[in-house]
């Protein structure tokens, strides 16, 4: 397979990636069923099914050596008091780890690895790693959009069936205005 040529890439003030090879663009009903709030879900769906990210990628070879190089923009908002977030995924090759580097807005990376469960904050000039093994998704706890860039080995993939089976064990509540991870069965 050939491998990837010398390339310089910007990000744009909105956060698009230029150039980008895939675009993913993800609305509430694109999810399904991820958030806690059922109703308060449904309701949004109804009322309009907004828009919650985007990802803007520039694609390598899938293989060991070459680096995704891609962009989130993640809209802020709430079902319920739980933070817009992304679906979430671990790597297909467990032992791949990643590094976010944050360009404007607010969040956490929460992620997840056995029982344990750790938020990093994310925001403009902030690094983010995600471990080996670690489960990886995205919150916004602001008002503006969350943009970031990530890095990951051209060999990760990703397992998202995992996270659509069985959720993270904690979840990320707007409690009076300060996100806190909460036990999903301490709810
Ligand atoms: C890819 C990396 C990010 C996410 C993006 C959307 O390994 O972790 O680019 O793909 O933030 O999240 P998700 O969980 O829908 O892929
Ligand atoms: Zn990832």
């Amino acid at each position: 397979m050939e491998l990837s040529e010398p390339l310089g890439l910007v990000v744009e003030a909105d956060g698009r990636l230029k150039p980008a090879t895939s675009t993913v663009v993800r609305h509430l009903s694109d999810m399904g069923g991820m958030y806690v709030d059922a109703g308060a879900e449904a309701a949004m769906i109804d009322a309009g099914d907004p828009l919650v990210y985007e990802v803007f990628q520039w694609d390598v070879p899938p293989v060991i050596g070459e680096l995704f190089v891609c962009t989130t923009v993640l809209q802020p908002g709430k079902v319920g008091s739980e933070y817009f977030m992304t679906k979430g995924h671990f790597h297909e090759q467990r032992d791949r780890a990643e590094v976010y580097y944050g360009l404007s807005g607010h969040g956490q990376v929460l992620m997840f690895e056995g029982d344990r469960v750790e938020a990093v904050p994310i925001g403009d000039g902030m690094v983010a790693y995600v471990p080996p093994f670690w489960a990886h998704r995205t919150a916004n706890t602001g008002i503006e959009p969350l943009v970031f860039l990530a890095v990951y080995p051209g060999d990760a993939g990703h397992d998202y069936g995992s996270i659509e089976r069985t959720g993270f064990p904690e979840i990320l509540l707007d409690t009076d205005r300060v996100p806190a991870l909460i036990r999903r069965s301490d709810r």
